[in-house]
């Protein structure tokens, strides 16, 4: 994170999700006592969403992040009643969530020209304030963009996850042959040949007891929550964190890694899910994939092998599953267009519960009236 001004931003690279704002609503005008008169109320301050607007262009625009809105007018012998002061607007992104500053939910702004007030406001002077006028609400309020990627690497420290991010798009993640070399999210586009693009967040390695926050824990489940569907990739050969910790399987990663989104948040395993098998250019790769994809096939048989207390309830369903090597480039055309179709598979399915809904709230509406 780094600090500036009144606000935090946290930023991944040139890419920020989340800001906190100032904001206050006017006050309101002075009322008149003589002749009765009431002063303006204060402009409120609206959170709108825009379908071009990026929380960087906010931030840009508005490097001093206050935004108060203009005082309401006093009553003049030519105006009795004040005149309502100036609202203010905020413009923010499509997808944000914005909470005040002990955590509550304000609310949501899902598509274009949504908009919320946050900041309200005050009152003119009128006869029971003895014609002073009101201060204008203060709020300090958070904006989270509420989906960072289309698609979230999930994975044990050293699976790859970096190199595969680095394989698929421009980003340039730092690699290195040791756990946590990840340590914030970075993000990276997936560019196809017709011009769609998919972004893609590379997240910090995962181990057991992350839910219990070891490890990056929450910070780094939280950002999962953000993504539209989970890429899982595991290293064919397994993982060991040290010499003092277990050796785990590739299908053991797998089972612990769902197991981890299960404890934090059952949510995360309804999320569309794919499996990249990675460091298939190693030996004995092909051997062990093949044991891998049967372990898959028929969980049941092989979940003995583990402690209760590490089965997770449901096992996770891959849309797909790809081997892969992110070192030579095996596998990686197939690997891009499967997230794709998953991505497309889950559009149209959007689309259509959306649509659903509105059918059948015009059914209800129309059965009302
Ligand atoms: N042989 C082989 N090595 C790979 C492959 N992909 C990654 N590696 C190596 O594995 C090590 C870890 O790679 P990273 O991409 O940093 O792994 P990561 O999952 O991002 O790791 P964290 O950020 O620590 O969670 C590096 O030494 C890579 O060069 C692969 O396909 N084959
Ligand atoms: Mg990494």
């Amino acid at each position: 994170m780094v600090r500036c001004g009144c606000a935090w931003w946290r930023q991944y690279g040139n890419f920020i999700d989340n800001v906190r704002l100032f904001t206050k609503g006017g006050s309101g005008g002075m009322g008149y006592p003589r002749l009765g008169g009431e002063g303006g109320r204060g402009g409120d301050v609206w959170v709108v969403a825009h379908k071009n607007m990026t929380l960087k262009q906010l931030k840009n625009k508005y490097p001093q992040k206050r935004f108060v809105a203009g005082v309401g007018a006093n009553s003049r012998v030519s105006a009795l009643k004040g005149s309502k002061g100036k609202d203010c607007e905020i413009p923010v992104p499509v997808g944000i969530s914005i909470t005040d500053e002990n955590g509550k939910v304000i609310g949501e702004l899902n598509k274009e020209e949504d908009r919320i007030l946050v900041a309200k406001g005050g009152l003119g002077g009128k006869l029971h304030t003895n014609f002073l006028p009101l201060k204008g609400q203060k709020q300090v309020i958070h904006l989270d963009l509420k989906v960072i990627a289309d698609v979230g690497l999930v994975g044990f420290p050293n699976a790859g996850k970096s190199s595969l991010l680095s394989r698929v798009s421009h980003a340039k993640p730092v690699i290195a042959d040791y756990a946590f070399t990840t340590l914030r999210p970075e993000l990276g586009k997936i560019m196809y040949s017709d011009f769609k693009q998919i972004s893609v967040a590379d997240l910090p390695g995962l181990i057991e007891g992350a839910h219990m926050n070891k490890g990056m824990g929450h910070k780094f489940l939280k950002h999962l929550e953000r993504t539209r569907q989970l890429l899982f990739v595991v290293d064919i050969s397994g993982f060991q964190l040290s010499s003092v910790t277990p050796y785990r399987t590739a299908f053991e990663t797998i089972i612990l890694l769902t197991k981890e989104l299960e404890l934090y948040k059952e949510e995360l395993q309804t999320k569309p899910a794919l499996l990249a098998v990675n460091k298939m250019d190693l030996p004995d790769a092909q051997v062990k994939l093949d044991e891998l994809m049967k372990q898959l096939q028929h969980p049941a048989d092989f979940l003995h092998l583990f402690e209760k207390s590490m089965l997770p309830e449901k096992a996770v369903k891959f849309q797909h599953i790809i081997p892969i090597s992110a070192v030579t480039g095996e596998g990686i055309e197939e690997l891009k267009s499967c997230v794709r179709k998953s991505l497309d598979e889950q559009d149209s399915k959007d689309n259509d519960a959306y649509h659903r809904k509105q059918l059948l709230n015009l059914q209800i509406s129309s059965a009302a009236s």
